[in-house]
């Protein structure tokens, strides 16, 4: 097959294959898209933790971004780990420069293992200037407390947190319920002013790492083909739980889930 649209991530690799840029490539291409990469940080990692991080040359990175995409013009951008101020300054710029509509912000913040994966006064630059370019941003709990300033223990927080969001200039919210405990996920898409609610059966398992960064690339995905936000988001959503119910079980602590799960090789 000809791949279905042309989507450039801007993320920071994991070594262990499960989340960060690694898991953006294998969510694009199994989902059927031409995967392109501004690599913004590397960290050596395994299922258990990182050990460490380098980050690239915020130059590098603006360049990775404009000199790609001045020849190959991605239909959408996937935007994860950025990890300074600086960064985020040179994105912003970039971004401006290429000119794409279709952006997916995931804010991200801390791992999976729980190290925190970019400085404190990033969250600033994220509120004030990045979240109004996004058409989606998506946090999870602890990254939506962070933006709203708003603690969420149930679904009714979570609105609220959606509205304040919204009112700081950003388009589009997904806030993703996983770390609410509860025998249901409650993921809660916030859009024109609507809140739509995706109900799943919470999946019991360890092996979670990489599923904020997979369902952002696939929320790209499906964005950049011409679904609507939501239907994106519904169809994203489907795919991580059946990564998360198939996952290979890899590694002895928080192992990734199969990005495989929706093709069929043999
Ligand atoms: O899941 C967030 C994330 C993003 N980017 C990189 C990561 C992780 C989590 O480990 O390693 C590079």
């Amino acid at each position: 097959m000809k791949p279905k649209s042309k989507i450039l991530i801007i993320a920071g690799s994991d070594s262990s294959g499960g989340a960060g840029i690694q898991a953006d490539i294998k969510t694009v291409t199994s989902l059927g898209s031409y995967a392109m990469t501004a690599i913004t940080a590397i960290t050596s990692q395994n299922t258990k933790g990182i050990k460490n991080i380098i980050t690239i040359d915020p130059k590098m990175i603006s360049d990775q971004i404009e000199y790609s995409s001045s020849d190959i013009k991605p239909d959408a951008i996937k935007i994860g780990m950025l990890h300074s101020k600086r960064v985020i300054i040179n994105v912003l710029n970039s971004l401006k420069k290429i000119n794409i509509k279709k952006i997916i912000l995931d804010p991200v913040m801390v791992s999976t293992s729980g190290v925190k994966l970019i400085n404190k006064n990033c969250i600033e630059l994220i509120k004030s200037k990045l979240l109004k370019k996004a058409s989606l941003i998506t946090p999870n709990i602890p990254e939506a407390e962070e933006i709203s300033k708003i603690k969420i223990s149930n679904l009714d927080d979570m609105k609220k947190a959606a509205k304040k969001i919204e009112k700081m200039g950003a388009k589009n919210i997904l806030i993703k319920g996983g770390h609410l405990k509860s025998k249901y996920v409650f993921d809660l898409l916030y859009s024109k002013k609507k809140f739509f609610v995706i109900k799943n059966l919470k999946i019991k398992t360890k092996n979670t790492h990489g599923t904020g960064c997979t369902l952002s690339s696939a929320i790209a995905v499906h964005y950049s083909c011409g679904k609507s936000l939501k239907r994106s988001c519904e169809l994203s959503i489907r795919y991580v739980n059946d990564a998360l119910k198939t996952a290979p079980k890899y590694g002895r602590g928080n192992g990734p889930i199969n990005h495989l799960n929706n093709l069929k090789l043999d």
